[in-house]
């Protein structure tokens, strides 16, 4: 644990709060060996070792890397169900690229070489270790060059999206080492075996259109306009929309457009995929999704789905794309959506954040059981964590992912360690490209992940993000099912006058974990928190690593009084077995017993014994 002190000794608070004995882990004995603390060392340990163990593939025969496991068989829809994703996006052609010269960017030229599915191999130890247990592909198909965005052109610009005869998915030739005797497919299905020996699923990300020359190539799967021009979507001039319809007001689907898809879900099951990102789902209407779902599930019924639908979204109405329904996703079949996380710096205090997490529990209970989220706080479309708010913010991020209800945690490859996007060759023009655009122009979207050129491997300056992350999913491992099904309860807090301390609890069978977080960047934030049934010489075990500047928190019978470090975030494994009943009224769970025909959703009230609802 790291306790360092960074306050200077001149810092009035600090010393008046000294000298009351306050301390970050709260004053308390450590008389009892936790069970839970040995679990969380015994992590370490193994964590380590498997960091330093000559990994299998070197004692193996070479012919072994990417062989098939042995009894492997895909879960990820009941993982998602009960809230177990741990999920890295990322993008195979910079997951392992080799930027020699340091210019970020990666030039054949120069000898350099983007990443490949079989290179993609040699980080999944690294991945591993980190804790997680599921990849988020973007996309693999090859780019369109029409209009090409960057020099590489952009992932969700696909030249196609099978191969001509509809058997294969179709790869970036970037992606496959040439040198290796295997087939695209097999390279591909390398990767994914080495995946899945580690216990890591793979989601393939499906884009939600077109590029402008697969538009010329296609016509009979495109969207076209009342006066016969081509539906772009507003702001991005590389890309075609689909024509999901053959007639819109029957409702009658496009056959051709339903049939790429099939294929593509065949293909991704042969390849061993366990489940679709997709991109934009609000791009095609739900009867769309609900013949392509069920048709993947009739192969494999753990194939699971994950929505690009945000809750918000209709809020600011995109030209040519429908509004966002994500109800109508999850009912449709989708397992997860990406939900409203990815404006959570700009949620102004405790309450939005509050009022969110309820939001989604009750739509729950309107839904199928165990459907989710993903933590989607930084995606490739939003910018680095970093720049909102800094290091220790992407640390409280991290707490704040693992501990809320329904949210599988989700990281974009780069921010565990504080990468800001920030590309130095970032919208310049460039000699040698890829594409067909006559500018050569690198294109980046200010502190976002580069998804339109061959860029350098992800990564920062900041590697403590990492060991804080891995120290979230470690205790969401050791606290068994209390962060993925445990209830949410509401806590009564006072002299928090901007309401900056997010605290709630987490319970089940017995078991609570009391959440306190700083959502103030900048600022010390203080407040006292009732914890009913909290005493004042009891233990608190401290569950995640410590960062910043250094939080005090006090415990006395029924309350905890906390003055906390600028965004800081502390979770404590606290003895309050009846703490359900001391706050009837403000308990609050998942649907994860209920289920309700996604056909036809009629709203009840759950009435468990210490369980309400929001009205
Ligand atoms: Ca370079």
């Amino acid at each position: 644990m790291d306790n360092i002190n960074n306050i200077g000794s001149n810092n009035l608070i600090k010393l008046k709060l000294n000298n009351i004995k306050k301390t970050e882990e709260p004053q308390q004995t450590q008389k009892e060996a936790p069970k839970s603390e040995s679990g969380l060392i015994n992590q370490f340990l193994e964590n380590q070792s498997r960091i330093n163990k000559p990994t299998v593939n070197n004692v193996q025969k070479v012919t072994d890397k990417g062989s098939a496991p042995a009894n492997y068989h895909n879960n990820m829809r009941q993982m998602f169900q009960n809230n177990e994703v741990i999920m890295l996006g990322i993008v195979p052609r910079t997951f392992t690229a080799k930027d020699l010269n340091g210019d970020e960017m990666i030039r054949k030229a120069d000898g350099e070489k983007c990443g490949t599915f079989l290179s993609a191999i040699d980080r999944l130890d690294e991945i591993k270790a980190q804790g997680f247990n599921a990849l988020h592909i973007l996309p693999i198909h090859p780019t369109g060059k029409i209009n090409a965005m960057g020099t590489a052109g952009s992932l969700y610009a696909p030249e196609k999206f099978v191969t001509d005869d509809g058997k294969h998915l179709a790869i970036d030739p970037n992606l496959i080492d040439k040198d290796d005797p295997r087939s695209p497919d097999d390279q591909f299905r390398a990767f994914i075996n080495e995946c899945h020996k580690r216990d890591i699923k793979v989601m393939l990300d499906l884009p939600s259109c077109a590029s402008v020359d697969m538009y010329n190539n296609h016509p009979e799967l495109m969207a076209i306009g009342r006066n016969n021009e081509a539906k772009v979507p507003e702001g991005w001039t590389d890309i075609r929309m689909f024509n999901p319809w053959e007639d819109e007001s029957k409702r009658t689907l496009n056959k051709a457009l339903i049939d790429m898809h099939k294929n593509y879900v065949d293909a991704c099951i042969d390849l061993g995929i366990d489940g679709i990102r997709s991109d934009v789902a609000r791009a095609k209407p739900t009867e769309f999704w609900d013949i392509i779902i069920p048709y993947s599930h009739q192969k494999d019924p753990q194939f699971a789905w994950l929505g690009e639908s945000y809750t918000y979204e209709c809020a600011s109405p995109q030209q040519n794309m429908p509004y966002d329904r994500p109800e109508d996703s999850l009912r449709a079949g989708f397992d997860s959506i990406y939900g409203q996380y990815h404006i959570f710096h700009e949620m102004k205090n405790a309450k939005e954040v509050k009022d969110y997490v309820l939001e989604n529990l009750d739509m729950s209970h309107r839904l199928p059981v165990g459907k989710s989220l993903i933590g989607s706080f930084t995606t490739h479309d939003d910018e680095s964590l970093m720049m909102r708010g800094g290091e220790n913010f992407c640390k409280m991020v991290s707490v704040v992912q693992a501990t809320l209800p329904m949210c599988n945690p989700y990281y974009l490859d780069g921010i565990q360690s504080g990468d800001k996007y920030d590309y130095q060759y970032g919208n310049k023009v460039v000699k040698d490209a890829d594409t067909d655009n006559g500018k050569h122009f690198m294109t980046v979207h200010k502190n976002k992940m580069d998804i339109f050129n061959y860029s350098r491997q992800p990564g920062g300056d900041a590697p403590e993000i990492g060991q804080v992350m891995t120290s979230t999913f470690n205790m969401r491992k050791d606290v068994n099912e209390l962060m993925r099904k445990g209830s949410f309860i509401e806590l009564n807090k006072r002299k928090d006058k901007d309401d900056q301390v997010l605290t709630f609890a987490r319970h089940l069978n017995g078991q609570t974990a009391l959440v306190i977080v700083n959502l103030n960047k900048n600022r010390r934030s203080a407040a006292e928190i009732d914890v009913p049934g909290i005493k004042e010489e009891q233990s608190m075990k401290n569950l995640v690593k410590n960062y910043g500047e250094k939080s005090f928190i006090q415990v006395e019978n029924n309350k905890v009084k906390v003055d906390l470090g600028p965004a800081r975030a502390h979770v404590y494994l606290i003895d309050t077995p009846n703490i359900e009943t001391e706050r009837k009224g403000h308990v609050f769970v998942q649907n994860f017993t209920k289920d309700i025909d996604p056909k036809n959703p009629q709203y009840e009230e759950v009435k468990g014994e210490h369980l309400s609802l929001k009205k």
